[in-house]
């Protein structure tokens, strides 16, 4: 018998990972800040969250874990392939990053978006009480609330949007663009990182549907659609607890050691995805090591970049870029036994990647574009000591809440490095003030906050008591 919810969260993925262990196969929690935030108000209104739980062919049956129920949604291998990977990832991802790369435009790939937004609308549908509240997440199921309010019109909806929306030249590039804004304003709210993006999307359901709207309030078919910022954060205190830690602090100590105590570790950690600026980091430093600005062992630089979506050409393409410029670094400035790149293409524990935080000096977030950019807050919010600098991109959601980091434009070569190199060369004092103000933003504004104004917005009462 199927369970009925009255809050159910519909996305891509369900919040588990598929681990083996002594005694077989199991579930376990997979760690993350939307599940942290998101966990106490499933837990508390028996919840229900919908996803794909990985793997192709048929999924398993829904199961609780941790106070939740979780409904997995089968897909299938060719789903996968053009859904995902193409639809999702190839087309959307692109066009909506400002075409950094160029989106490719499939039929196939767009039936299948379609296809399996449907059946994750339909599995929403079966799980939702009467009079529930379904939140929907993210660019892979934006047709999702429309379909959703077609199947139950008694469902308060809403949606979150975690990378950005771009402008309307840009939205217009998309092949069935009416589908997708249709989709969205199926909801009842419309969340974005950034207002910017609210902006955006108003004004893009003016332009293609000639929609009215007043301030962030949109008329649609007689009802009334919000659009509004709500920018994503971290469980800050979770993030601070863990850098504390006094084996994260051994092993930040270690880490150093084992990078030959140099005076100045600069850190990357990203996925691997042409979005992050990856390449461009790399070449400023490159440049600084030539303009003898930095010199190797004094400054090293750790990039952690995390496999990210290897079946799709960008990505492999960006893999090769990335790993012949880490060779021509270690190639031109690098001795035996100490390269002047250390390039990690793995996955970490969230214990090591704080460890790393808290031994990096400077740390580069430097993305083309980027809906918010959460490893910029958790290094924040890992430096206890108020130690350490960051460097910022202007295009990260991020940069408009951490004004004290080093803000850069990353199309400007020049400017990337002299915000390296300011970082690099900080006093202490004005370091530590830098931290501490972006800090005292974070420790307010955390995932927990977001998820509650987001709740709230959408009109559900118990999300106070969250
Ligand atoms: P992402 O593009 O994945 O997220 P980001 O916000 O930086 O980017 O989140 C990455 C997360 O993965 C961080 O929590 C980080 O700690 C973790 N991570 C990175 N490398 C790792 C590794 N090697 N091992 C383990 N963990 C690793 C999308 C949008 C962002 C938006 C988020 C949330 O693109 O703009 O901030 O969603 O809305």
């Amino acid at each position: 018998m199927t369970v009925r919810s009255s809050f159910v969260v519909v996305a891509n993925r369900l919040p588990v990972d598929e681990v083996s262990t002594p005694d077989g196969r199991q579930w376990r929690r997979s760690p993350g800040g939307l599940v942290t935030a998101l966990h106490p108000v499933l837990a508390e209104h028996q919840g229900t969250w919908v996803g794909w739980a990985g793997g192709t062919g048929a999924a398993p049956d829904p199961f609780d874990l941790e106070g939740i129920r979780l409904h997995p949604v089968p897909l299938s291998a060719e789903e996968l392939e053009r859904y995902y990977e193409g639809q999702s990832n190839a087309t959307i991802w692109p066009l909506y990053h400002d075409a950094v790369e160029t989106p490719a435009y499939k039929r196939r790939w767009r039936e299948a978006y379609r296809l399996v937004n449907a059946r994750f609308a339909e599995a929403a549908a079966d799980v939702a009480a009467e009079g529930a509240t379904v939140w929907v997440q993210d660019y892979q199921l934006q047709l999702v609330p429309a379909m959703l309010r077609e199947l139950r019109p008694d469902l308060r909806i809403g949606f979150f949007l975690h990378i950005p929306f771009p402008p309307i030249e840009l939205f217009m590039q998309m092949p069935f663009r009416t589908e997708i804004l249709r989709g969205l304003l199926g909801a009842d709210l419309v969340g974005f990182q950034q207002r910017l993006a609210a902006q955006n999307f108003v004004r893009l359901a003016r332009h293609l549907l000639g929609l009215r709207y007043e301030g962030q309030m949109i008329q649609v078919d007689g009802r009334q659609v919000k659009a509004g910022a709500f920018p994503i954060s971290i469980d800050t205190r979770e993030m601070e607890r863990m850098a504390a830690d006094p084996a994260v602090q051994a092993r930040a100590k270690e880490i150093r050691e084992e990078l030959g105590n140099p005076k100045t570790i600069i850190l990357g950690v990203d996925r691997l995805d042409y979005t992050k600026g990856i390449e461009l980091r790399l070449k400023a430093f490159r440049e600084l090591l030539a303009d003898g600005k930095l010199s190797v062992p004094d400054a090293v630089m750790v990039q952690v970049a995390t496999p990210s979506r290897e079946r799709v050409e960008h990505y492999q393409a960006l893999r090769v870029k990335v790993e012949r410029e880490v060779g021509r670094i270690n190639g031109e400035f690098g001795r035996v036994g100490v390269p002047a790149v250390h390039y990690l293409h793995q996955s970490y524990s969230r214990s090591e990647l704080a460890a790393m935080y808290v031994a990096a000096d400077v740390m580069m977030v430097t993305p083309l574009r980027d809906g918010m950019n959460l490893v910029a807050k958790e290094y924040v919010a890992s430096r206890a000591d108020q130690g350490g600098a960051l460097v910022l991109s202007e295009f990260a959601g991020a940069a408009t809440e951490l004004r004290q980091a080093f803000l850069c434009n990353p199309h400007d070569p020049d400017a990337v490095k002299d915000a390296l190199l300011r970082a690099v060369h900080v006093e202490k004092p004005e370091a530590r003030r830098r931290m501490r103000t972006m800090q005292r933003h974070l420790r307010t504004n955390d995932v927990g906050h977001w998820a509650k104004s987001f709740l709230t917005e959408l009109g559900v009462p118990e999300a106070e008591a969250a």
